[in-house]
């Protein structure tokens, strides 16, 4: 295709630089988090000087990165354009402001792709480069570069974590055969490997994974980040269960390292705790309400630690608690064709059918995973 602009670089070298930037920071899921994940690349006569990413505990936003590189290379950034998946800067947190690292390089163009919702820059970093005389084009590749910082922008605005919904389901909407007619401890597996191996990616992506007690008695699942890929900090497994009844020979339990938090009333039994305690869960006791746990209680707990992304992997009664409390912020629906009947476990208690949910969807977006058709859209759109 070719570009319609007629000065300046074209639109499509634009889009494609940028594609590149945000290549680089998506290769950073699990690694930037609490913060944004950003890439940046230099270009100088339509070629790439060089590149950076933000990874947290190295500190250096993508900016830094990419400036140090090319200097690293012999090659002065003064006249590049710079491409970054978020606006610099203008802020002084662990690191100086981008944004004038950017202009006393010399920089000779930006292009952002979305604006930072952080209050501390919101625009401020692209105002100290345009009052520097740096032109800035700010869209490109907007809405990639959002959805990769869902969960960042919405924690920074409302203070508590991004709470993705998933859920296998049967053609009829259903998320299991009744209890008495499975094997306990045993997942019932309705999707295949392909979408199986999408969930992998989005726990992966994720900085914690819940559920409730009733699934882990059923299923005895593992809820772990089986991608291979590195982390900066474990998923954290996140279980409710009030009454501390999860089996100190559950699977959760025998591979606890630190990465298994259970959370329980008030009055759960102390000698079960001390038990789970000792196999290196952490136990906390968190505020009920009508003699169930406080959801809002749970996210805030979660967001105290820095956690940016909850991925809700749960049974009936917990995905109706959270739906119908509107703490679902963006749901994921995997189908297979199976069907299981009237009689099985319902999607979400309080929720007539999975069809409900999705009619309240925005942005809803229909991928196919082998025989499997994947539903996924948002509740609340955490740029808007
Ligand atoms: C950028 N480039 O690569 C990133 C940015 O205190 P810090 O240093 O950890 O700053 C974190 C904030 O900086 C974060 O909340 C977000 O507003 C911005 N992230 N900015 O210019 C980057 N990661
Ligand atoms: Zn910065």
């Amino acid at each position: 295709k070719m570009s319609t602009e007629t000065n300046g670089p074209g639109r499509n070298s634009d889009e494609a630089f940028m594609r590149r930037a945000l290549d680089l920071a998506t290769a950073t899921y699990a690694m930037a988090s609490p913060n944004p994940q950003v890439g940046c690349v230099l270009v100088r006569d339509g070629v790439i000087v060089s590149e950076g990413a933000h990874i947290y505990d190295a500190k250096d936003h993508a900016e830094i990165v990419a400036l140090k590189q090319a200097r690293a290379r012999g090659v002065d950034p003064a006249g590049t354009t710079a491409y970054v998946t978020l606006e610099p800067c203008s802020h002084h947190g662990r690191t100086g402001p981008c944004a004038d690292a950017l202009v006393a390089a010399g920089i000779a163009r930006c292009v952002v792709a979305t604006g930072d919702p952080n209050p501390l820059v919101h625009g401020g970093g692209i105002e100290k480069l345009r009052a520097a005389g740096i032109p800035v084009a700010v869209g490109v590749l907007q809405a990639e570069a959002r959805q990769l910082n869902d969960a960042f922008a919405h924690t920074i605005q409302t203070g508590r974590p991004f709470v993705t919904l998933k859920a296998a389901l049967s053609v009829d909407g259903r998320l299991a055969p009744p209890l008495e007619e499975r094997e306990p401890g045993r997942p019932f597996w309705l999707t295949g490997p392909a979408a199986r191996e999408e969930v992998q990616r989005i726990r992966h992506a994720s900085d914690a994974i819940l559920s409730g007690i009733g699934t882990v008695l059923a299923d005895d699942p593992a809820m772990t980040d089986r991608t291979g890929l590195p982390r900066r900090r474990p998923l954290l497994r996140v279980v409710l269960d009030t009454h501390l009844r999860i089996p100190l020979d559950s699977k959760l339990v025998r591979s606890a390292e630190k990465d298994l938090l259970v959370l329980c009333a008030d009055n759960a039994p102390s000698k079960k705790a001390a038990q789970l305690e000792a196999y290196g869960v952490e136990v906390v006791r968190i505020p009920r309400e009508a003699g169930r746990h406080s959801l809002p209680a749970v996210l805030d707990l979660l967001a105290g630690r820095k956690l940016l992304s909850v991925l809700l992997e749960a049974g009936s009664i917990l995905n109706g608690a959270f739906l119908t409390q509107h703490l679902v912020d963006k749901a994921v629906l995997m189908y297979a064709e199976t069907e299981l009947g009237p009689n099985a476990l319902p999607f979400a208690a309080g929720i007539p059918s999975p069809f409900h949910l999705q009619q309240m969807l925005q942005r809803v977006e229909t991928r196919q995973f082998g025989p499997d058709v994947c539903v996924s859209g948002y509740l609340h759109d955490p740029w808007s």
